[in-house]
Order: C-alpha cells, then sequence, then structure tokens
C-alpha cells in the first residue's frame, strides 16, 4: 500500500475529519456528498474527476464530502442495502453521482431506493456514463434531479446552489432535468472551458490517498480529434484538443510526489 499522504488540511476548516481506513470521513454534514461510483477492486486509483470537483466546490466556499464505493471494503459488494447505508449516513442534501455505463444498472436500483428512503436529497448524475445516455435515462427513470453533461468543474456549484435554493435550472446550460413521471428538458448548450489552467488543482490534498495501490491519475488534455467506434471520448470531450500547461502539470507531479 502506498506510503503517500498529502497535507490534508480542508479548506473548509469548519469541518472535522477522522480517517476510518478505507476513506475520509467529515463529522459533520457537508452540503455536498460526492459518490465516486465505481465497484470495489483489488487495484484502485484516486478518482479523479472528483478530485477536480472536490476542488472546485471548494473553490466556491461549498462544503463537500468524498465517498470512494471502490474503496468500500464492508458488506457485500454491490448489496443494495449496503450501498444505499454506504451512500446515505450523514449525506449532504445534494448527493452527486460519478460514475461510467457499466454501473447504471446498479445505479438506477439504488437510486430508486434513495428516492423511497430519502425524497428530501436532491440527487445529481454526471461523468461518461450518465452524460451519454442522459434523457433516456432520466425520462425511463425518474430517479435523479438532473444529469449534468461535460466538465463539471463551472457547472455544478452553480447547480448545487441553485437546487438548495430551489431556483429555476434553465439558466445553467448542459444540464437534463427530470420533472418526474418521464418529463425531462434540456438547458442551453455548453461551452467548454478554454483556459484549463484556470481551474483549481484536483483535491489530492483534501483526500487520504494511502489507500489506492495504483497509479495516481494526473490529466494533460481534454478532447480528441479522432473518433475510435468503441471510444466515447471525442463525443463526451468535443474534438477540440485543450491543454493545460507544462508548468501547471509539473507542479501537481511535484506536489504528489514529494509528499
Ligand atoms: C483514466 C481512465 C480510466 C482509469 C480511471 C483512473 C481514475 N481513478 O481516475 C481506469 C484505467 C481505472 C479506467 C477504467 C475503466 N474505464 Co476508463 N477512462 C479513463 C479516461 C482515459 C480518462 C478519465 C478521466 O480521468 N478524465 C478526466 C476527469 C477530470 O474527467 P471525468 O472523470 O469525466 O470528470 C469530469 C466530468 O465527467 C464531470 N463529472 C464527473 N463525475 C461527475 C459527477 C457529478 C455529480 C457531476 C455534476 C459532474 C461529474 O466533471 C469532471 C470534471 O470536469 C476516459 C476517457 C476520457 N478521456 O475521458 C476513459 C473512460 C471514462 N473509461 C471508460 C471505460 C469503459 C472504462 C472501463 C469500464 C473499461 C473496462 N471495460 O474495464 C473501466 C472501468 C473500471 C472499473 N473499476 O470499473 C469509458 C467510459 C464510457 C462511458 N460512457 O461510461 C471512457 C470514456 C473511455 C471510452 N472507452 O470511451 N478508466
Ligand atoms: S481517445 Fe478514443 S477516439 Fe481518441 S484516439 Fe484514443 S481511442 Fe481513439
Amino acid at each position: 500500500m502506498r506510503d503517500c499522504r498529502l497535507n490534508i488540511e480542508h479548506p473548509t476548516p469548519n469541518i472535522e475529519r477522522r480517517m476510518e481506513g478505507e476513506r475520509m470521513v467529515h463529522c459533520s454534514v457537508p452540503e455536498v456528498t460526492l459518490v465516486h461510483f465505481q465497484p470495489p477492486a483489488s487495484v484502485v486509483s484516486p478518482p479523479l474527476g472528483c478530485l477536480c470537483l472536490l476542488a472546485a466546490l471548494a473553490e466556491s466556499g461549498i462544503t463537500a464530502a468524498l465517498r470512494d464505493y471502490q474503496l468500500h471494503e464492508h458488506g457485500s459488494r454491490l448489496d443494495i442495502h449496503d450501498m444505499l447505508r454506504f451512500v446515505l449516513e450523514d449525506s449532504g442534501q445534494v448527493i452527486g453521482f460519478s460514475c461510467m455505463v457499466h454501473m447504471l444498472p446498479h445505479l438506477v436500483l439504488l437510486l430508486r431506493e434513495i428516492r423511497r428512503q430519502a425524497p428530501e436529497k436532491k440527487i445529481v448524475l454526471g461523468g461518461p456514463g450518465p452524460s451519454s445516455v442522459a434523457a433516456p435515462l432520466l425520462r425511463r427513470y425518474a430517479v435523479a434531479d438532473a444529469v449534468l453533461l461535460g466538465e463539471g468543474e463551472r457547472r455544478f456549484p452553480l447547480l448545487v446552489r441553485a437546487l438548495r435554493a430551489g431556483t429555476d435550472l434553465s439558466a445553467i446550460p448542459g444540464l437534463v432535468v427530470s420533472h418526474g413521471d418521464g418529463v425531462v428538458t434540456t438547458t442551453g448548450r455548453i461551452e467548454r472551458i478554454l483556459c484549463l489552467d484556470e481551474l483549481p488543482v484536483p483535491a489530492y490534498d483534501m483526500i487520504d490517498l494511502s489507500p489506492y495501490n495504483g497509479p495516481i491519475p494526473l490529466e494533460l488534455t481534454r478532447g480528441c480529434p479522432f473518433s475510435c467506434s468503441f471510444c466515447e471520448t471525442n463525443l463526451f470531450w468535443g474534438r477540440e484538443v485543450h491543454s493545460f500547461s507544462t508548468p501547471r502539470v509539473t507542479s501537481i507531479v511535484e506536489e504528489v510526489t514529494t509528499c
């Protein structure tokens, strides 16, 4: 197991934290619980997309906690009651799920139960899984409030604020919104983030990296000009390639490797 503990001071100091071996737990209830919904596995890497979102939420002054289901060692794998406990205990008013397409069947079953047991929770889906089938998914299963398509850093904090305040979501672009009973609407077209260096550094320092035994993911570019039939990269990010600058990438590498 990697012995690599970074500075784990949380930028939102109101929240005390304790480590429970497998994951970071916040003692007080955060505004957002972000669930990385990948099955438990023997080799696990930190979830880069969720780290990007944690950093963006912190920058906007929104408290958030990550629950990485990959690290969930207790209970039985993909058991609905166990997953429910894992997600709901001390969870925020807004619960965001990040997943790939292969986890969607489990996600739908889980969300149906969450809707039954905690109807007051606001549920947002994101990542390549829900984004690829957002409208048909919510039309068929009205189990979430919205799917946020594409990059999340700019719009997820806006969406969290709007959901908590109960205001109209139509001003936030790139959402597929469920109104219940199969009625969905899509908000305006998304502009891609042009200057990636303006984004906060992924929150490697806000989680305990020690339970992860796989490579630490590092992002260099978004988008791909090609269109291999088996790959969703250009559908999700677009064909134009946007890059992080070399100084930014090298400083992240230095930070992560000198812990
Ligand atoms: C790195 C990577 C992996 C790594 C993940 C390492 C890690 N822990 O981060 C590994 C090697 C483990 C992996 C495995 C797999 N992968 Co993969 N992977 C990628 C890759 C190349 C980059 C993902 C990434 O880090 N992107 C950068 C981050 C910042 O982006 P992001 O995660 O998408 O998050 C952003 C947005 O999606 C959004 N967002 C994400 N989550 C949420 C949640 C909410 C609530 C909101 C609002 C927004 C939001 O905001 C984030 C910031 O902008 C992509 C292709 C690509 N270029 O996107 C494929 C990709 C995601 N993988 C894919 C697949 C299919 C798999 C596998 C299922 C393959 C397989 N058959 O085994 C496995 C699953 C393994 C498992 N454990 O279940 C597919 C997913 C297709 C789909 N529609 O779901 C992709 C798109 C490639 C493809 N072939 O098309 N993968
Ligand atoms: S990212 Fe996907 S579309 Fe682009 S070259 Fe690789 S496999 Fe092909």
